[in-house]
């Protein structure tokens, strides 16, 4: 008989501070980890606090209402201080309770994590194994030294042992074998209320569910946590096996693949797209994709499987922007270009995104990458703010420039309306004048909402749209927006359509 886990996603209410319709997507790594331990028995409750925007309280509240023995909770870096007082309130109220913390900021920061958190355990990496040889371990006693992917500090034992994760450029005896892909059991769906997730962002119809068919990119860009890493396929069996099960058992009509690159394998993409189409799965399929790999091959294949949206990353309109990304030596202007006009050709939404704010950049250069996005003509115009999260090669850059410690304060390491560590040539405060700017100057044509931000939210207030320099850049291109800006009594900039 197994044991009671239970498994928490923080709120990330933070993330999309001004966004009116919200992107609620189920966590993915979440429901691995829960799949995997309902196959060994135990038995699993899940509080999505992202889906409900629950309060630390309410969260953990309801995640010790089944008296759990284990906790286990995800996070990325902007949401690592919600985990850190969850825990806090967690051992507060169920001191015996056992603690592990799991997913991409713990990962990168495993000693740091077990200094500024009560938490027992921290998995660094996939966690399908992990979790299992970690519940062993505490109930049979042994000391975790032999559980694989582990930093640990319990029971008087602190340690931290070999990570399954491995980047390319890492030696293969530094690391364990990653998990199997082919006998992880599939994200257990049905311990989520998995008839609400969608993308109201992005207007999609009806559920939308996550899926996952390959880990890992082989793309070097060095604001990413993906770079460098083993890819790792699952078979095409496996993946359809999945398919069939959401369509047809699930009743879900829309699938995002998170995969970091859908087309990162040409011939196994191909193979998978006649696969859908020969089972006769019929869902809506929204995928990543690098424009270095699509060709009319890949993408009459993607379309006739029922992809119908497809996510381009373009990063920058400045040449030596791209190529300091690391987008690889094919990558320019001019193919980026060309490439989206193929996608374009095609009855699907393209959503191309964009950062600002890399090392040393201008806003001469910034300026650039928002007149290539208009100049592009994308259906959704996706725009972050740099950040060097801890596991991105950046970090290292930023860490060495003495901007960034294991140790700060990471609530304002987010995409869109907070910088929590500005590399640029920009002001702060300027750049985040220029990131409302891209937004309401290149706008998300396919969308029907009134805020151009979907993504993020319109801020209310966007001075440089009442700039000199905002006008001055209009007449150097010789447009007119048709947008102007009035100052009202509260002295808040409004647009006057
Ligand atoms: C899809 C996606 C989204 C979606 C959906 C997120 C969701 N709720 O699932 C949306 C668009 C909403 C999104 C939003 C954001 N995202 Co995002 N996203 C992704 C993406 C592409 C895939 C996530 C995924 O499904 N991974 C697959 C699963 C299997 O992996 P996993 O989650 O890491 O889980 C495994 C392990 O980490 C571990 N594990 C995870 N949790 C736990 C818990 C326990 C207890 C244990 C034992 C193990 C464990 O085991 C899991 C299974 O092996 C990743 C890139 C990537 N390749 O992961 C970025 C990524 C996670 N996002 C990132 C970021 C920065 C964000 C935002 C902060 C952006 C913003 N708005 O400012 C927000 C934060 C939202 C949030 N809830 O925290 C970064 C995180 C970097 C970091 N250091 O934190 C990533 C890694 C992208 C990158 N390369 O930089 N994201
Ligand atoms: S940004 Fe995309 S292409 Fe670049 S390394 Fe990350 S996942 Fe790969």
């Amino acid at each position: 008989m197994g044991v009671r886990v239970s498994l928490i996603q923080p709120s990330d209410g933070l993330c999309y501070k001004w966004a009116r319709k919200r992107t609620k997507r189920m966590p993915l790594g979440l429901a691995y980890i829960a799949a995997a331990l309902e196959q060994a028995d135990h038995q699993v409750s899940v509080t999505d606090a992202a889906l409900d925007d629950l309060s630390i309280e309410d969260t953990v509240d309801q995640a010790l209402a089944c008296d759990p023995l284990f906790v286990g909770i995800t996070c990325t870096t902007p949401l690592y201080h919600q985990a850190v007082a969850i825990v806090e309130r967690i051992k507060r109220l169920a001191p015996r309770s056992v603690v592990i913390l799991g997913g991409p900021h713990v990962s990168a920061l495993p000693k740091a994590t077990l200094e500024t958190s009560q938490a027992d355990f921290v998995c660094i990496g996939e966690g399908e194994e992990t979790i299992l040889q970690i519940i062993e371990c505490v109930l049979t006693g042994r000391p975790p030294s032999q559980v694989v992917g582990v930093a640990y500090n319990w029971n008087g034992w602190q340690g931290e042992t070999v990570t399954r994760r491995r980047r390319v450029s890492e030696r293969r005896e530094t690391h364990s074998q990653p998990v199997d892909l082919n006998r992880c059991p599939v994200p257990a769906r049905h311990l989520f209320r998995y008839q609400e997730y969608t993308d109201g962002a992005r207007d999609v119809e009806g559920v939308q569910t996550s899926a996952m068919f390959s880990r890992g990119c082989p793309g070097k860009c060095s604001f990413c946590g993906a770079a460098d890493t083993i890819v790792r396929w699952r078979d095409i069996a496996n993946v359809l096996d999945e398919l069939e099960m959401i369509e047809k058992q699930l009743h879900i009509g829309n699938v995002f693949v998170n995969d970091d690159t859908y087309t990162s394998n040409k011939k196994r993409v191909l193979a998978l797209s006649r696969g859908i189409v020969d089972r006769g799965i019929k869902l809506k399929i929204g995928v990543q994709l690098r424009l270095d790999q699509v060709d009319a091959e890949i993408c009459d294949a993607l379309f006739a499987s029922g992809v119908n949206y497809v996510g381009p990353g373009i990063e920058s309109g400045n040449e030596q922007i791209i190529r300091q990304i690391g987008k690889g030596p094919k990558e320019s202007k001019a193919h980026m270009l060309e490439k989206m006009r193929l996608l374009q050709r095609y009855d699907w939404r393209v959503r191309a995104s964009f950062v600002m704010g890399m090392p040393g950049e201008t806003e001469e250069q910034i300026m650039e990458t928002i007149d290539f996005a208009r100049e592009l003509r994308a259906d959704e115009n996706a725009f972050s703010i740099l950040v060097p999260y801890p596991d991105s090669p950046l970090w290292h850059t930023a860490k060495q420039l003495g901007k960034v410690n294991d140790h700060m304060d990471f609530s304002k390491f987010l995409y869109y309306h907070a910088i929590g560590c500005n590399l640029s040539a920009v002001p702060t405060e300027r750049l985040l004048e220029l990131h409302e700017f891209a937004y309401e100057y290149v706008g998300n044509p396919a969308y029907r909402f009134d805020d151009d931000a979907v993504s993020s939210g319109n801020r209310p207030h966007i001075p440089y749209l009442a700039s000199e320099a905002f006008r001055r850049h209009r007449e150097a291109i010789g447009e007119k927006h048709e947008t102007s800006y009035v100052y009202d009594n509260d002295d808040k900039l409004r647009a006057s359509r």
